[in-house]
């Protein structure tokens, strides 16, 4: 099935975004120029599918980036944040449904026992780091290539020269300051995870369980175990930031599916259900450092927001043991069918419940170099195409799909049927 694509109210529509707003965008990857296009403007999400302003309609693998597990305007979702908002929507005071929240969050991440809520997954990561530096007095952190965090100074860092290095500012306006207390090794790369947690006394290890920032790259066998050990060994704290993987690889995410337990937790996307919400987690007697308990500052105007706690209540509620099965089959099926829709082209499909990336590859993807060396043309070819055909696929190689409990086998159908062609236009 094409869509139509006319995309008039797109275009007029993005012409004056760009008058207000830099690229047009309020976050970069939005704006689609990895792969070599204009944003389509969005009316609407209903379940599985966008709809543009266009009546263009799509297929969507994006999903707000991860929150929608269950689909856009899940009606129990959204009668909960219309609840809510009837009451008020926001108070900058306690409510009932953070205690709830935290208590649900406790219950389904084995390694946190208290909680605390930030409106962004970079302010919770920020804030976890901060808490890592204060429990073990010391300054540096070790990020892997390719994990992203949000846009915390010190981790937009980018490896300098040779492997285990204090890493380099990744964007102008960051201070060389900010990055000198980074290193930054290579993902999957145990001999330098040794070398670097024998080179420098850190504070933390940050990583993403599964990497999904540069495409999904799960962990090699034992990588987890050895991070855990390292942490433990010499004295940093371990921080898993599920961010992503949280609430949708399992219940407790990678931290119950691998049984690696971190020190620290950074979650997102999921417990908003698609509203503004965030945390960070962990044994009480790290989290009691936080103020006002202890003496690490940190605070937000719109943390616990209730309209954003009711809608993550509401979602995490849903999620039971049969939801991830069946998460788990339908993005079983979804990989396999692009599988065999790119037949013996030079493409990696890689898997895990609820997220999966296309990398255009001859060879597997084992860590953010090998993403990089994958065809981004032929990449951004095959997301236009894709488009064209009326599936809406994350517009960058270094980002992982979302399918959610909305997604059909009939729009698997049509996903895997919209690929096949997209491959053959774009290799
Ligand atoms: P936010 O500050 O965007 O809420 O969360 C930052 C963050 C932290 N940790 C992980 C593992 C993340 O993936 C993110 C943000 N994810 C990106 C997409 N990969 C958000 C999309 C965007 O930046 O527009």
């Amino acid at each position: 099935m094409t869509v139509s694509l006319t995309d008039a109210r797109s275009t007029e529509l993005y012409a004056r975004a760009l008058q207000r707003l830099p690229g047009g965008v309020n976050s970069p990857v939005r704006a689609m120029r990895s792969i070599g296009r204009d944003p389509v403007f969005v009316e609407r999400g209903s379940g599985a599918e966008l709809f543009d302003v266009d009546g263009n309609r799509y297929v969507d693998y994006v999903c707000s980036w991860g929150p929608l597990i269950h689909g856009h305007a899940h009606p129990e979702v959204v009668a909960a944040v219309i609840a809510a908002a009837e009451g008020g929507t926001s108070f900058g005071a306690p409510t009932p449904g953070e205690v709830e929240l935290a208590d649900e969050v406790a219950r389904r991440m084995p390694s946190v026992e208290m909680v605390r809520m930030t409106s962004s997954g970079t302010e919770a990561t920020m804030s976890a780091l901060r808490l890592a530096r204060a429990a073990t007095g010391r300054e540096k952190v070790l990020k892997f290539a390719g994990a992203y965090h949000g846009h915390v100074d010190g981790l937009l860092a980018q490896a300098g020269s040779g492997l285990a290095t204090a890493a380099i500012p990744a964007s102008p306006g960051v201070p060389a300051a900010a990055t000198a207390a980074t290193v930054i090794v290579p993902w999957n790369d145990h001999e330098a995870v040794v070398k670097a947690t024998q080179e420098h006394e850190l504070a933390a290890i940050i990583a993403e369980p599964f990497a999904a920032n540069m495409g999904l790259v799960p962990p090699a066998d034992g990588f987890l175990e050895l991070l855990r050990e390292r942490a433990s060994a010499t004295g940093a704290l371990l921080v898993f930031d599920e961010v992503i993987t949280g609430f949708r690889l399992a219940p407790g995410g990678a931290q119950e599916l691998t049984g690696v337990l971190p020190d620290l937790t950074v979650m997102g996307k999921v417990i908003g259900g698609g509203l503004p919400a965030a945390a960070y987690g962990g044994p009480r007697e790290l989290m009691e450092r936080i103020a006002p308990a202890g003496d690490v500052y940190q605070a937000g105007t719109l943390s616990g927001n209730p309209l954003a706690v009711a809608a993550g209540l509401a979602t995490l509620r849903m999620l039971d043991d049969n939801a991830y099965a069946c998460l788990a089959g339908r993005t079983a099926s979804l990989a396999a069918g692009l599988r065999e829709a790119a037949a013996d082209l030079p493409v990696q499909v890689v898997c895990a419940t609820g997220l999966l990336t296309v990398f255009f590859s001859e060879e597997p993807v084992t860590d953010y170099a090998a993403a990089a060396a994958c065809d981004l043309e032929a990449f951004g070819a095959w997301c236009r195409h894709l488009l064209a055909r009326g599936v809406y696929a994350p517009p960058s190689q270094f980002e992982a799909w979302f399918p959610s409990l909305a997604h059909s086998p009939e729009h698997v159908e049509r996903t895997v049927e919209a690929a096949a062609a997209a491959f053959r236009e774009a290799l």
